[in-house]
C-alpha cells in the first residue's frame, strides 16, 4: 500500500517569512556591517537554505563537486545491473524519489522542449542477497557527470555491494537534485559530482514508544520514511510499557486487555506490515519487551502475573507461569522481528515490593535470594528464552551495573544513564548503543540541536579495539509527551542531529558545503517539503551550548 503523507506547498523555510527583496536589501545591508561570515548564520534573517545548496545530510564520507548545472529529465529512466539490479526494494525506492524529486516539476515540463542533461540513472548492485542485518553493506558511489546520453555509462551511476547501499545512495541523490522555481525543472547544481559514502556506525537508531501513547500505523510509518531521509537504520519500537499493552499475541490473547482501547493494538499483521516497510527502506526493527519493571499493564489480562494488586510491577519472579507467558510471547514475537537484536529491556526494577509481598518474600527466603539476586534471576531466565530463539538480547545498562559478569556475554549493553557506562562495558568485552539521557532523548524538548550533534559516542574509548564494540547509537523518543500529533516535530531536526554524528566521520569539515547549521537548515525544509512536519532548527530561548 501507498503511503500518502502530507505535502506542504513549495517553501522557503525561513523562520521570517518576508519578500525575497526585502530579504535580499537585509542581505547585502547587513552584510556590508559584518566583515566575519561567522557571525552570519546568528542573524534571523540570513536564511542560507535556497540558491546555496546542494546541501547533503549526513555528510558523505568523502565527496567532490564541481560547477555545473544540470537539468533532470523529469522522465528519469532506471537502468539497473549486477546480481542486485532486479530487486524490488531498489526499483520501488526509485519510484519513491522520482515521485519526490518530480512532485512539482512533472506536471508543467512534459514536452516543453527542455534539453535535459541527465536522462539515466545507472544502478550497479553486486550482490543480490536482500537480507537485512546489523552491519549489512550501506556504502555507495555516486557519480553524476555529463555523460553521453545514447550510452549506458556515464550521467549518473550509483554503485552499491548491497541494495541497502543503493538506498542510501539514492537518498544522496535525491538531495542533489533541487526544484527550479523560474524554468519549473528539476537541476543538479555543482555537477560533476563524485561521492563516496559508508557510514561510521553500524547502528543508527530511533525509539518509537507505542505504550505512553498510542501510535497509529501510519503515523509509524511515516516516521520510518523519514528515518531513511537521515540515513537512521535501527526503529527501536519499545512497544509495551506500564501504561498500556497494544500488541495482539496470539499465544496469550487476553494480554492486549491492556491496550487503551480495542481500537489502539496492532496485530500480528499490522507488526510485520511495519517490519516491510521499514525492511523497503533499509530499516530495521528492533522490538522490546521491557521486563521485569515497566510491565503492569500485562496484569490487565493476566492479574497472576502481579505479585498482588498492591504490587503490579516488576512482574511475578516467583512464578513459573511468568516465564511460561514471555517464552510464549517471544515466540510469537519471533515469527515477525527477523532482525537478530531484541530489546529485553531491564531498567528502573523497583525490587521493594516484591520482599513485601508475603509469597514472593517467601520465594525469596526459599531460594536465599536477595532482591537484586532474583532481579538477576529475572533477567537472565528472559535472555535465555531470547536466546533460544535465536536472538541477540540487549538490555537497558542497569543490568550491566548490577551484574555485569553474569550476562551473557553476547548481550548489547543500551546506555541510558549519562555517558559513562560503555567505556566500562566495551572493557569487559560487551558491544555498547549510546543513548545519554542528557543528550539523545528528544522527549527533553530544552535540549538544543547543538548538544545533540556534538554528542560523542566514543567518548572516553580510546583503544581502537574497544571502539569498534561500540554498534553506534539512538535517539530516544519517549512518548509520555508525544502521540501522533506532535511526535515528528518532537523528533526532528534533532534526530538528524545525531544521524550525522552516528553516519559521518568527525573530520569531514574544512569544505565550505559542509558547514553545519545552513546545512541542518536546509534538511530540515528538505523534510518539509516532503510532509514531514518538522520543527524549526533553532531554539531562540535555548542556552548556547558547546561546540
Ligand atoms: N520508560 C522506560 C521511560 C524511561 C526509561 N525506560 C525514561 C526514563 C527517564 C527519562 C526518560 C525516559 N520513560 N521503559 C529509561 C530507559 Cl528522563
Amino acid at each position: 500500500s501507498t503511503l500518502s503523507l502530507p505535502k506542504m506547498s513549495l517553501t522557503t523555510c525561513s523562520s521570517n517569512p518576508r519578500s525575497y527583496l526585502i530579504r535580499l536589501v537585509l542581505q547585502l545591508f547587513c552584510a556590508s556591517l559584518l566583515v566575519s561570515s561567522r557571525n552570519l548564520g546568528r542573524l534571523p534573517y540570513l536564511q542560507l537554505n535556497n540558491g546555496d545548496g546542494p546541501y547533503i545530510w549526513p555528510l558523505p564520507w568523502q565527496y567532490t563537486s564541481g560547477n555545473q548545472t544540470f537539468t533532470v529529465d523529469p522522465k528519469l529512466s532506471l537502468v539497473t545491473s549486477g546480481n542486485g539490479g532486479g530487486s524490488l526494494i531498489v526499483s520501488e525506492a526509485f519510484d519513491r524519489y522520482k515521485r519526490m524529486i518530480f512532485e512539482h516539476a512533472s506536471s508543467v515540463s512534459h514536452s516543453t522542449g527542455v534539453d535535459y542533461d541527465l536522462t539515466k540513472l545507472n544502478v550497479v548492485v553486486h550482490s543480490g542477497n536482500e537480507e537485512l542485518q546489523l552491519g549489512v553493506d550501506e556504502s555507495y558511489t555516486l557519480m553524476v557527470a555529463a555523460g553521453d546520453k545514447l550510452s549506458i555509462i556515464g550521467q549518473i551511476t550509483i554503485e552499491a555491494n548491497s541494495i541497502f547501499g543503493a538506498l542510501r545512495g539514492l537518498e544522496t541523490l535525491s538531495q542533489l537534485c533541487d526544484f527550479d522555481y523560474g524554468t519549473k525543472t528539476v537541476k543538479l547544481h555543482s555537477a560533476p559530482w563524485y561521492i563516496q559514502d559508508k557510514p561510521r556506525f553500524t547502528y543508527r537508531g530511533l525509539l518509537l514508544d507505542t505504550s505512553r501513547h498510542y501510535l497509529p500505523l501510519d503515523t509509524i510509518k511515516q516516521v520510518i520514511e523519514s528515518m531513511s531521509y537521515a540515513k537512521l537504520n535501527v526503529l527501536h519500537w519499545h512497544i509495551i510499557d506500564e501504561e498500556s499493552f497494544p500488541l495482539e499475541v496470539p499465544t496469550y490473547p487476553n494480554l492486549w486487555k491492556g491496550a487503551y482501547t480495542k481500537w489502539e493494538r496492532y496485530t500480528m499483521d499490522d507488526a510485520s506490515e511495519i517490519v516491510n516497510f521499514a525492511k523497503m527502506r533499509g530499516i530495521n526493527v528492533m522490538a522490546e519487551v521491557d521486563v521485569p519493571g515497566h510491565a503492569e499493564s500485562w496484569g490487565a489480562g493476566y492479574p497472576d502475573l502481579w505479585p498482588s494488586p498492591l504490587c503490579r510491577e516488576p512482574l511475578d519472579v516467583s512464578k513459573n507461569f511468568t516465564f511460561d507467558l514471555i517464552s510464549g510471547l517471544l515466540a510469537d514475537m519471533r515469527k515477525i522481528f527477523p532482525f537478530e537484536l531484541f530489546h529485553l529491556g531491564g531498567d528502573e526494577v523497583h525490587t521493594d515490593c516484591w520482599s513485601s509481598t508475603p509469597h514472593v518474600k517467601q520465594w525469596l527466603q526459599d531460594h536465599n535470594m536477595t532482591g537484586k539476586d532474583a532481579y538477576q534471576y529475572f533477567v537472565l531466565r528472559a535472555q535465555e528464552i531470547a536466546i533460544s530463539l535465536n536472538w541477540t538480547p540487549v538490555n537497558w545498562e542497569e543490568t550491566f551495573n548490577a551484574f555485569a559478569t553474569s550476562l551473557n556475554p553476547r548481550t548489547v549493553v543500551h546506555n541510558w544513564l549519562g555517558s559513562g557506562v560503555c567505556p566500562k562495558a566495551v572493557a569487559k568485552g560487551f558491544r555498547c548503543i549510546f543513548s545519554n539521557q542528557g543528550v539523545w532523548y528528544l522527549d527533553h524538548l530544552d535540549v538544543p540541536w547543538e548538544s545533540v550533534y556534538y554528542a560523542e559516542p566514543l567518548e572516553g574509548i580510546t583503544d581502537v579495539s574497544e571502539q569498534k564494540l561500540v554498534l553506534g547509537g539512538e535517539v530516544c523518543m519517549w512518548g509520555e509527551t508525544a502521540d501522533a500529533s506532535n511526535v515528528q516535530q518532537t523528533i526532528w531536526p534533532r534526530a538528524a542531529a545525531a544521524a550525522e554524528r552516528l553516519w559521518s566521520n568527525k573530520e569531514s569539515s574544512g569544505n565550505p558545503r559542509s558547514s553545519v547549521l545552513p546545512r541542518l537548515e536546509y534538511f530540515r525544509c528538505l523534510l518539509t517539503r516532503r510532509g514531514v512536519p518538522a520543527a524549526p532548527v533553532r531554539n531562540f530561548y535555548a542556552r548556547r551550548p558547546p561546540g
